[in-house]
């Protein structure tokens, strides 16, 4: 598997004409020299992977239950997305953990119920803009690595996604510097738990990533791909970032 990662995160759009994008990004997707992802709508994937066929994209959901089934109207366990043809799930967005008020407990949960399915947690973390402002970036970021990620978690089940909350489909992002510094922390947090191992976790940046900015924050250390929102909803924009990777 390569190292490498592009995530898009289509969110609540697409419908069953959006398919026409996969058949385009399995024409564009050219390496084997990163790994693609898609993480559409839960109703599109299982349409999706019929689409992907043999093809290197992987597919995932954007969210699961912590439970694998019982009395839960409206919700998605991890098995019935692997069961659909996803391979990760996104767990802990910051946009559940506004929308739904999801905690670091709950995350954690969430994950601990991937890896049971098998499926590979994208676990995000982020701060917001008040939290940058008042310099607790790192705690808070520190702090939710803690709570989010379960003991199952491993470097082979598991990928952590820096995706600060005020650049997210704002078109504004970090400097470099910043990216490096937080990608760097979490790296060395993961080392005191991952004793040796820690280098195997992916990580990546999420937060308006986009064809013109995406070589330069992959050329960040420890920044193994991204998390890409509104620019992964097109080929021809998730196309280029791949490329960049
Ligand atoms: C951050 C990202 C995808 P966007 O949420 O997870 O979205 O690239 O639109 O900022």
């Amino acid at each position: 598997m390569p190292r490498k990662l592009a995530a898009g995160n289509w969110k609540m759009n697409g419908m069953a004409a959006s398919l026409a994008e996969i058949d385009a990004l399995v024409k564009a997707h050219p390496s084997p020299a990163c790994e693609v992802l898609i993480c559409p709508p839960a109703t599109l994937i299982a349409q999706m992977a019929w689409k992907v066929g043999k093809n290197p994209i992987a597919l995932g959901g954007q969210d699961c239950h912590s439970e694998a089934s019982g009395a839960h109207t409206g919700d998605i366990s991890a098995p019935m997305l692997a069961d659909a043809g996803a391979s990760y799930v996104i767990v802990g967005h910051s946009e559940r953990r506004a929308d739904h008020r999801e905690t670091d407990v709950d995350v954690a949960a969430k994950a601990r119920a991937a890896h049971a399915a098998g499926l590979t947690a994208v676990i995000c973390v982020g701060e917001t803009e008040a939290q940058r402002d008042a310099g607790e970036t790192l705690a808070i970021i520190g702090a939710q690595l803690a709570g989010s990620l379960p003991e199952s978690a491993t470097p082979a089940n598991s990928v952590v996604a820096y995706e600060p909350v005020w650049a997210i489909g704002t078109g504004r992002t970090p400097t470099l510097e910043q990216i490096g510094e937080v990608h760097g922390f979490l790296r060395a947090e993961l080392a005191k738990r991952f004793e040796g191992t820690a280098a195997d976790m992916r990580l990546l940046y999420g937060g308006s990533v986009k064809p013109s900015n995406a070589a330069e924050i992959f050329a960040v250390a420890d920044v193994d791909g991204a998390l890409v929102g509104g620019a992964s909803l097109k080929a021809d924009d998730f196309g280029p970032i791949v490329a960049a990777l």
